[in-house]
Parts: C-alpha cells; sequence; structure tokens
C-alpha cells in the first residue's frame, strides 16, 4: 500500500507537525505534505495554534497551484466535524484531491474515522497507518485525554549518582549541571501544565516559568509563534501557601487544595478544592480535572513524597530522571517515597527507553509498564 516516496513525504510531515511542540495545545500536533501526481511537492503545512488553521488547510492554502490530482500526506485523520474551523476532508473533497495518506486515525471521538469515511465516500483513495508510531509519538498526552479522558503524566527529578534528591537538611539547589536545567526547560515548554507540591514551592520559591531565550531549539526546529507558559498548579493539601511567592507573580496558577485559602481567595488567586482521599488531595480527581481543562501532558516537578504518591497511585505514565556525577551520601534523601514494600514483585517496574549524556549529567527516559 505504501511506497518508498510514501514514506519520505510521510517523515517530512512528521518533521513539519514538531514545528507546533510549543503553542497547539490543547490540540495536536499535525503536519501535511501536498504532492502532486508527477511527484512536485507542491506545499506544506503545519498546525500551529488552536483556532488557527489545521495542517491541511495551511498547506491548502499556500499551494501556488491546483492541486487538483494530488496526493495529500497527513499525520493526523482529516477533521469531519465544525471545531473552531470548518472540516478540512470537505475542504479537501473541494480541491479535487485524489489521494489521502494518513499517519494515524483521529482518537477524538467527534472525528475517530468520520473524517476517513467522508474522503471515501467521496471517491477519494485513503491509505491508513503509514508511520503510525512515530506520529502516535507527536501526540502522546492528547491521544490519551481524548481516549481515556486523563492527560499523560511525565515525571521529572534530578539526583545524584547514589540516588538522592536532597542532602540531610534538604537542600537541593544544582544538583544537575545547566544543560540538563535547560533540557528541563524545553520540556516545561512542551507541557500544558506544572504540577508541584507547597513543600517545593515553599523551600525553593521557584516560578516554574518556561524562559524562552534557554529554548534554542525552538528557533533550530522552525518552530514559529509565541511560546506558551504552562499552567502551574500547586497541590497544597495543609493550605500552606501565601501569595508573595513567586509563583504568584502572574495569573498563570492554579492551587488545588481541600478548603479555600482565604489569604490566596483575597488575592485573586484561582483555586480548586479537590475532592479528598485518605485524609488528602485525590491526585486522580486532580488530574481528571485537569484533563477537562483540557491539558494533554503534564510535567510533575514535585519532591520525593508528591512523587511517590503519584507512582503509589499509578498516575505516573514516564519518568524523566536527571543523574548528576555526585554521590551525596546515606543520609540524603531518597528520589521516591514509597510504601515499604515485602517482596520484590510489589515493585513498582520501568521500562528504560532512552539514555543520553546531557551536559556532565544522565538523561534516562522511562515509561511506568
Ligand atoms: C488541529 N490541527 O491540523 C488537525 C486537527 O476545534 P478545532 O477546530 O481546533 O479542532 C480540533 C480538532 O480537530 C482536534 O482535536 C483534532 O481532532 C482535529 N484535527 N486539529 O488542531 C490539525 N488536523
Ligand atoms: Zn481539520
Amino acid at each position: 500500500m505504501f511506497s518508498a516516496i510514501d514514506a519520505k513525504h510521510m517523515a517530512r510531515a512528521i518533521e513539519l507537525a514538531k514545528r507546533g511542540i510549543f503553542t497547539t495545545s490543547p490540540n495536536p500536533n499535525v503536519g501535511c505534505v501536498i504532492v502532486s501526481a508527477n511527484g512536485d511537492v507542491l506545499s506544506e503545512g503545519f498546525h500551529q495554534k488552536a483556532g488557527e488553521a489545521h495542517a491541511e488547510a495551511a498547506a491548502l492554502a499556500s499551494s501556488a497551484e491546483s492541486v487538483a490530482g494530488a496526493t495529500v500526506y497527513v499525520t493526523l485523520e482529516p477533521c469531519s466535524h465544525y471545531g473552531r474551523t470548518p472540516p478540512c476532508s470537505d475542504a479537501l473533497i473541494n480541491t479535487g484531491i485524489k489521494r489521502v495518506v494518513v499517519a494515524m486515525q483521529d482518537p477524538n471521538p467527534k472525528v475517530a474515522g468520520r473524517g476517513l469515511k467522508k474522503l471515501r465516500d467521496a471517491g477519494i483513495q485513503v491509505d491508513v497507518g503509514l508511520m503510525e508510531a512515530a506520529a502516535k509519538e507527536l501526540n502522546t498526552g492528547f491521544i490519551k485525554r481524548q481516549l481515556q479522558g486523563m492527560p499523560k503524566v511525565t515525571l521529572k527529578m534530578a539526583a545524584s549518582l547514589d540516588g538522592k534528591t536532597a542532602l540531610s537538611n534538604t537542600q537541593s539547589k544544582w544538583i544537575t549541571g545547566a544543560a540538563a536545567r535547560r533540557d528541563v526547560q524545553r520540556h516545561r515548554a512542551m507541557s500544558c501544565a506544572i504540577i508541584s507540591g507547597s513543600g517545593t514551592v515553599l523551600a525553593d520559591d521557584p516560578s516554574l516559568n518556561v524562559r524562552p531565550e534557554e529554548l534554542p531549539e525552538h528557533v533550530n526546529t522552525g518552530c514559529t509563534g509565541e511560546i506558551r507558559q504552562p499552567l502551574r498548579v500547586i497541590l497544597d493539601g495543609r493550605n500552606q501557601l501565601h501569595s508573595k511567592l513567586k509563583v504568584f507573580a502572574d495569573n498563570n496558577v492554579l492551587v488545588i487544595n481541600l478548603s479555600p485559602n482565604v489569604e490566596l481567595s483575597e488575592a485573586d488567586i484561582k483555586q480548586w478544592q479537590a475532592p479528598v482521599q485518605n485524609g488528602k488531595i485525590d491526585l486522580r480527581a486532580v488530574l481528571a480535572h485537569l484533563a477537562q481543562m483540557q491539558l494533554n501532558d503534564i510535567w510533575l516537578e514535585a519532591g520525593s513524597r508528591l512523587a511517590g504518591a503519584f507512582i503509589a497511585a499509578e498516575l505516573v505514565d514516564s519518568f524523566i530522571l536527571y543523574l548528576a556525577p555526585k554521590l551525596m551520601g546515606h543520609s540524603g534523601f531518597s528520589l521516591v517515597e514509597l510504601p515499604a514494600f515485602e517482596k520484590m514483585e510489589q515493585v513498582p517496574e520501568l521500562h528504560i527507553t532512552e539514555t543520553k549524556m546531557v551536559g556532565d549529567d544522565i538523561k534516562i527516559v522511562a515509561h511506568f509498564r
């Protein structure tokens, strides 16, 4: 069904989709290439921002020539619904496209195969599944939210080679080097929200912001458009936060607690009261709430206790660990606080998919089974 030429054009569409990684949320990253019957690339497009043209519409709009008889390569099924923009499947039909090659079906229940059907009913040849795995990789959070009503959670931690996150006096600043911290900036920028706990926020007073000047890749990959700041979500089960902290310097923050914090209310800081579970914030309910807010990808930067609670509740999808070439000793704090296990079978297991050097540190990417 697919030729080497098909693969070349779809690979390009996937590269184009990546130009939206810092800007499309809550919408997916989508890329599109239009190729004439004699093999010339007529135009390219990608989705940049919710409310603006979908990838197919952007590609159609930028073709100088007629696209009648052409083949369209697109990383996600063309949409069939009237959302913020009209259906792309109609636009493709109206222009006389002959064939559409699609990497993956749209998990959005509003589409979910209807776009493919519309195209086929109009007599267009539709071939689905080329480079599907790579296309899914572009939108793991979007897909999870559409299918499960939950966002994708990536837990980030930094530790010494002996797995310690802080000294016994809780000092934890600058375990890793500058390159690893820049890498964290990139991950934050690709996320819809950053979750942290009040303990971390009170101890370090971080801004939890993205600093676009630390994202050279933004320029290198051809991303355009303003990088969005992820929503900062601070969990505060015991109402310890106060409005003078750096995270509250702008209003792109949501505090999650069990009862309203009067001082924060007076400072107009948004809060959401979560359901309680065993006397604590129900973490699953928090994530479901964030999914309802259309957040796809959550970056969890928390201390060992909150990180352990998310892991124990089986709410973490991916784990990114930066290991610094330092030894912090037996009295330091361990990576994650988990219940004492009696048997090895009870221990959470991960699958490591990537290891690489980032500056002087090692970056490990792993996924929970
Ligand atoms: C995009 N970009 O290139 C494609 C999308 O409300 P709307 O109009 O922004 O539609 C969003 C939905 O459209 C999205 O959830 C997905 O199902 C479908 N396809 N979306 O943002 C694109 N092709
Ligand atoms: Zn569309």
